[in-house]
């Protein structure tokens, strides 16, 4: 019979053989890993636990949060306030940054998320997810504040994302390539079902939100307008597009069969830089990507190299097979 690697197992091997990562991150993951296991049961129960629906508030960005956004924050905090691995944490739903209070011990990590990403398909029982990054506190820093967490992508520690679909698949990496587990839920726990995960280079699907078409800009409508001309047109082969409109499911869809994913900055609201968030969105997923061998930019720049300004910071994403994601940024500067 095939060994089963728990991710506590996996993890412990990473810290005892590989010497990737010290113990404190390693209970900081299993602990997001439990957290991760919780709002699975809280999705998967759906209309029968009542977590349906809106919550009648809105977040720091204007959008309406759904009870179940809510819920995954609590629980992300609840589970990591209280072990001494974390200093602070930032989330989507949360203003402000949450420091570990006084009561407790604080850690060297920062932890950052989007508790539960894909807030419109919550309701209508389509794939969701929680993607999280973690940083380490900047060295002689005396207290936390928002400004440590103003890192770029390339200081992130660990990265991954739990997607709840029809199975529930946790995908991280610590920076030795990518590895994914399956919750096994008569057991209880993440079971490693692949390891050293790769992008294939080259794709034939795209995912875009093609209404927004019209407000695109020229790099970005350059390539589709060649992807929809398929085998007549200068790319000479036919391509396929996916939209889940959830980010961890399309970023999944990637991992596990190639392809490219954009959220483009466009004329929509110009002075945005783009929908998703920088720093608990777009760094973590584009790690991710590049671990696994495909490519992340805004369209000019490695989304890891670009220095955060603010917590809530919105940047332009183009993620996945790498000769796709090269030939789109290769527009930007050639138009
Ligand atoms: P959310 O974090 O509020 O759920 O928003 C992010 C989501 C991404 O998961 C997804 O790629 C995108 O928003 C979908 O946007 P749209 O509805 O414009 O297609
Ligand atoms: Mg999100």
């Amino acid at each position: 019979m095939a060994k089963r690697i728990s991710l506590t197992r996996y993890l412990v091997e990473q810290q005892r053989v590989a010497g990737h990562i010290p113990s404190e991150l390693r209970l900081l993951l299993e602990v997001v890993a439990r957290a991760c296991k919780s709002i699975s049961q809280a999705v998967n129960k759906g209309a029968l636990g009542g977590v349906l629906g809106s919550a009648d508030s809105e977040n720091v960005q204007g959008e309406m949060q759904k009870k179940l956004d809510i819920i995954a924050n609590e629980v992300l905090i609840e589970a990591n306030e209280w072990g001494g691995h974390l200093a602070a944490m930032a989330s989507e739903e949360m203003e402000g940054i949450y420091v570990v209070p006084n009561r407790y011990p604080k850690g060297e990590y920062l932890l950052l998320f989007d508790p539960l990403d894909g807030s419109s398909n919550i309701d209508v029982n389509v794939s969701i997810g929680t993607i999280f990054s973690v940083l380490k506190m900047p060295e002689d820093d005396r207290g936390v504040d928002e400004g440590d967490f103003l890192q770029p992508g390339s200081h992130q520690v660990a990265a991954g994302y739990c997607v709840y679909g029809p199975q529930t698949t946790l995908v991280l990496t610590v920076g030795d390539g990518v590895a994914m587990f399956t919750l096994d839920r008569e057991q209880g726990s993440f079971v490693l079902t692949q390891e050293n995960v790769r992008i294939p280079e080259d794709t034939k699907e795209f995912a875009i939100n093609m209404s927004n078409m019209r407000h695109w800009d020229e790099p970005v409508r350059r390539y589709i307008d060649e992807c929809l001309q398929g085998k007549e047109g200068p790319r000479g082969k036919d391509f396929n597009m996916r939209w889940i409109a959830s980010m961890v499911a399309d970023v999944h869809r990637i991992m596990t069969r190639g392809g490219i994913f954009m959220y483009p900055w466009d004329k929509r609201e110009p002075n945005k830089p783009g929908k998703l968030r920088l720093l608990y969105e777009a760094n973590p997923m584009g790690w991710l990507v590049e671990q696994a061998g495909g490519a992340a930019t805004n369209g000019r720049q490695r989304i890891l190299d670009i220095q955060p300004t603010q917590l809530h910071e919105r940047v332009s994403v183009i993620l996945g097979s790498k000769n796709e994601v090269e030939r789109v940024t290769s527009y930007h500067s050639t138009l």
